[in-house]
């Protein structure tokens, strides 16, 4: 790959956006290339957590390529749009946890990124902006339909309507961050917060994310339903009967996934 990195590290995949010199924005070949290994990393069953962080130390992403949006006309717009949509799209869905580790600038297509994931962390240095009308154009890889889930539509058309940038302390507050740490603590918190997840069945994990998901697309009724079949299905598991043997017998669990 040119422009990500990828590491395993036990069962946790590291993804690294890796274009430091354009503060790692979000080129036509970087959306291909993190598709692709979306596609691996579901398929691969010794990932069960995945984090997204950027290379260096000044940006998570600055945003799509400006240089390759400045050529774009209203039929490549719309296309490119979707195409970008749908890989932030297969993070949402992947059916494994991520967690953005958002380690600096994480502007337009940066932030939308961080919104795709399931989990935000956020270094102290991280600033957080949805810029696109500055250039005049709109978020275009979900920030209106996202952000305006996560944080309310007031708080969204706020930061969309003015493109200012929010500090991480802030983003916290509203919402938009699960928590904030020290630079260099940042990779250790997601890892620490993956671990746990690994350390749980795996089924219950890809369980838990379908049912969330569900309240973000279905009525509240429509979504009780979901979660009492995922339930049900839980109920069916070898890792069902391995953690109520193990509270029962007083010692720690040891799920197999099946
Ligand atoms: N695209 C392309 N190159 C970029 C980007 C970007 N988004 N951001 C930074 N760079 C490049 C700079 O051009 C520069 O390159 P070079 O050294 O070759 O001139 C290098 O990265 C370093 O950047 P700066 O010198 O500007 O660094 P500063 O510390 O001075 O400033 C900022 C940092 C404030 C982050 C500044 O770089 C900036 O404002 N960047 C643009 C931020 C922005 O507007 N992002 C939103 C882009 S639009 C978007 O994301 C739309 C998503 C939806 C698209 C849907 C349809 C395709």
């Amino acid at each position: 790959m040119e422009n990500l990195l990828f590491f395993l590290e036990g069962n946790i995949g590291i993804i690294t956006i890796n274009r430091p010199d354009k503060l790692n924005a979000l080129n036509n070949q970087t959306l291909i290339e993190l598709k692709e290994l979306l596609d691996e990393i579901g398929k691969n069953e010794s990932v069960y957590t995945v984090i997204i962080t950027g290379s260096g130390k000044k940006a998570f992403v600055a945003g799509a390529d400006i240089k390759e949006l400045n050529k774009l006309n209203d039929t490549s717009g719309s296309e490119f749009a979707r195409f970008g949509q749908s890989v932030f799209d297969s993070i949402e869905n992947l059916g494994k946890p991520v967690i953005a580790a958002v380690n600096g600038y994480a502007l337009g297509g940066g932030c939308e990124l961080s919104l795709a994931c399931h989990i935000r962390i956020a270094s102290e240095n991280a600033l957080f902006g949805q810029p696109e009308l500055k250039l005049g154009i709109i978020p275009g890889y979900g920030g209106t339909q996202r952000l305006t889930r996560l944080i309310n539509s007031g708080r969204a058309l706020l930061m969309i309507l003015t493109g200012d940038m929010i500090c991480a302390q802030d983003a916290e507050r509203i919402g938009l961050v699960n928590a904030v740490c020290k630079p260099e603590e940042l990779m250790d918190e997601a890892k620490k917060i993956a671990s746990k997840i690994c350390s749980m069945g795996q089924i219950a994990v890809s369980k838990t994310l379908e049912a969330v998901l569900a309240a973000k697309n279905l009525s509240l009724s429509r979504g009780l339903e979901k979660e009492a079949e995922l339930f049900g299905d839980c109920c069916g598991t070898k890792d069902f009967m391995e953690g109520t043997d193990a509270f029962l017998q007083k010692r720690t669990p040891h799920f197999t996934n099946e």
